[in-house]
């Protein structure tokens, strides 16, 4: 049965609008508006639904449906590199992105994850995780202080396990209404948080997969779930951590659009196509010398429009 174009067919009384809420490879589960979950298969073998998605399904037989269709996505989260793209959620409202002291701070990876999110024009959070941990609380200090006051950025600092009823009360305003997206590395806490949202979710944390052996990455699946806070219906999306956020697919305008503290100063370079990173005359490297720009973060732009000229020329 087709399912785009003019010669669509009509679908049978019984389709339903659903809400993907987990994928697992090829398995993928549904909620409808009465929710009731299924487990759904794409039709035709296609493998492009995202947890997050609107589809319609037909065929519910037991708690087993197939996806017909899926409604146009509003924005869709994904990483990449040179060979592949990986999905991570559609239709955000706001991605938080979770870091900590240990296992290990990357800041690199926070900032990927704002340009990939800001891309897609969708908001972010970034949510400063364990404060009670006095690990490289100088660098951590530092590092929020930049990206409040330098980058704009919104920052949550908490500590889900130790203090869970605070984390709750900043982070249910936060998400209240929203569907949102938690990533980052494995073992900042994501899953920790979520429960502390969302008790009912049980999440699995690492302590969990530790006295079991699981090994290091704790959740596995990609998972939705609704919640209300303030009186607001509103969703978290609780992802497996990864250790590396890829953006072959973004470009020189996205990660500039993604870094005010650079652009602020682009505005007096002698070439109007200035990189800002070796033409004579830019602004950008003045301001860099004269104390303006943080050094890593300069050190991180120009990484990244390096390996954006590198993929333009393969
Ligand atoms: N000290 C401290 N430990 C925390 C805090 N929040 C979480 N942890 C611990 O950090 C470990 C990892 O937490 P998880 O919630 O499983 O991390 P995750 O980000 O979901 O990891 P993946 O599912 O592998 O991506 C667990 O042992 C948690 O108890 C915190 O605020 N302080
Ligand atoms: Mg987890
Ligand atoms: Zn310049």
């Amino acid at each position: 049965m087709a399912k785009t174009g003019k010669h669509r067919e009509p679908l049978p009384d019984d389709a339903f609008q659903a809400l993907v809420t987990r994928t697992h490879g090829r398995h993928h589960f549904v909620t409808d508006a009465q929710g009731r979950t299924f487990e759904a298969h794409r039709r035709g073998k296609k493998s492009d639904v995202v947890v997050g998605d609107q589809v319609t399904c037909t065929a519910a037989q037991g708690d087993v449906a197939a996806i017909e269709s899926i409604a146009p996505r509003r924005n869709l989260l994904y990483r990449s590199d040179e060979w592949r793209t990986k999905e991570l959620a559609s239709n955000l409202d706001l991605v938080a992105v979770v870091f900590a002291p240990r296992p290990a701070f990357n800041p690199w990876f926070v900032w990927k994850a704002v340009i990939a999110a800001r891309t897609e024009d969708i908001d972010v959070l970034l949510i400063r995780n364990k404060t009670d941990m006095a690990e490289d609380r100088d660098v951590m200090d530092d590092f929020c202080r930049l990206m409040q006051a330098e980058c704009g950025e919104d920052v949550a600092c908490l500590s889900a396990s130790e203090r869970p009823e605070e984390a709750r009360a900043v982070l249910e305003e936060k998400f209240a209404g929203k569907s949102v997206l938690l990533v980052g590395q494995s073992g900042m806490g994501k899953s920790t948080i979520l429960n502390d949202l969302i008790p009912e979710a049980n999440a699995r944390t690492r302590e969990y997969s530790q006295a079991l052996n699981l090994g290091k990455q704790t959740t596995t699946t990609t998972t939705l779930y609704e919640a209300s806070f303030l009186g607001k219906k509103s969703s978290i999306i609780d992802s497996p951590g990864f250790q590396e956020f890829g953006l072959a697919h973004v470009t020189a305008l996205d990660v500039l659009r993604a870094m005010p503290d650079i652009a602020r100063h682009v505005e007096g370079c002698r070439f109007y196509n200035c990189t800002h990173t070796n033409e004579p005359g830019c602004s950008v490297r003045k301001a860099l010398e004269a104390g303006l720009i943080s050094k890593a973060r300069y050190a991180f732009y120009s990484e990244m429009i390096k390996l954006i000229s590198e993929q333009k020329s393969l």
